[in-house]
């Protein structure tokens, strides 16, 4: 049984993984205040849990086509107490989901177990930061910054420009000192795509196997699910879950979902036909 080292926290690599989204940036709270704010991320953080969240992954920027960057400090101020808190309560890997080398540095030090960087390393120290660290990384492919990704992104080969950029990253860690077994790869859906892109991407998710690393897919309540339903994004779970299906059928080892009870429904089925012997 193959397992992923995330400190001293495993997963199997025989099956696939939900990792729940905690997101800690100010508009996914009511106005009450740092402490309850922290509160309220901890309860849901042991929902996720109680539901079977394999990961808990903590942002504190958004990442949303249009959204404004953050402040490193309101990066900090978000996520470092969450984390540290978490680590603590909890016996699930705890994931940062930040670009930034100053988050990294202090959610290790906070007790993170892996680093999400939907820039996979490309900021200023962002590399050296990871390497110090000594986390796994999950490295994603985007095109162009959140705040402008969705304006006009193109492509020759989308699936084929993924895979390079990926290959390329694993091969910039790697030198940097980062060892293949701590990575993750990520093709990173919604970011820089359009629905086009997106959904060929799906098609022939199969094609990153070629890396030969554990991956992850993020498609939950996504603009690509609106796209193809016309669906609002409170109305996104069955096409989210559809996806979510495929990218298991086509390989994924994690799935990122808002909705975890569910997504672990369906991973624990596909796990089940999966592991059948006959
Ligand atoms: C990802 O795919 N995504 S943040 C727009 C939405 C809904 C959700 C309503 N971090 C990923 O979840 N990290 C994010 O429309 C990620 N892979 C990895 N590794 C964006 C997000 C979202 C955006």
């Amino acid at each position: 049984m193959a397992s992923f080292s995330f400190k001293n926290r495993f997963l199997s690599l025989d099956q696939a993984h939900v990792m729940g989204i905690l997101n800690v940036t100010p508009d996914s709270f009511s106005d009450g205040g740092r402490f309850a704010n922290i509160e309220q991320a901890l309860v849901q953080a042991q929902q996720m849990i109680a539901s079977g969240a394999a990961i808990i992954d903590i942002g504190g920027e958004s990442t949303r086509p249009g959204a404004k960057l953050v402040s490193e400090q309101q990066e900090l101020d978000r996520v470092i107490p969450v984390i540290e808190r978490l680590v603590k309560e909890c016996d699930t890997v705890i994931s940062v989901d930040t670009s930034t080398a100053a988050v990294m540095k202090e959610a290790a030090r906070a007790g993170a177990h892996l680093i999400n960087d939907v820039r996979a390393l490309t900021r200023p120290n962002a590399m050296f930061a990871a390497v110090e660290s000594g986390l796994p990384v999950c490295l994603m492919h985007s095109q162009g910054e959140p705040g402008t990704m969705q304006d006009d992104p193109q492509y020759a080969d989308v699936v084929a420009e993924v895979s390079v950029y990926l290959a390329q990253r694993v091969d910039a860690c790697v030198s940097a000192g980062i060892t293949r077994e701590q990575i993750i790869v990520d093709p990173g859906f919604g970011f820089g795509k359009t629905l086009e892109h997106n959904l060929l991407l799906m098609k022939n998710l199969q094609d990153l196997q070629s890396l030969d690393l554990p991956s992850l897919v993020g498609v939950s309540r996504k603009s690509m699910v609106g796209g193809i339903l016309n669906k609002n994004v409170e109305d996104r779970l069955i096409g989210s879950l559809a996806l979510a299906a495929k990218a298991i059928c086509a390989g994924a080892w994690l799935i990122r979902a808002h909705d975890v009870d569910e997504t672990v429904q369906l991973v624990t089925t596909l796990n089940a036909v999966h592991s059948c012997r006959y």
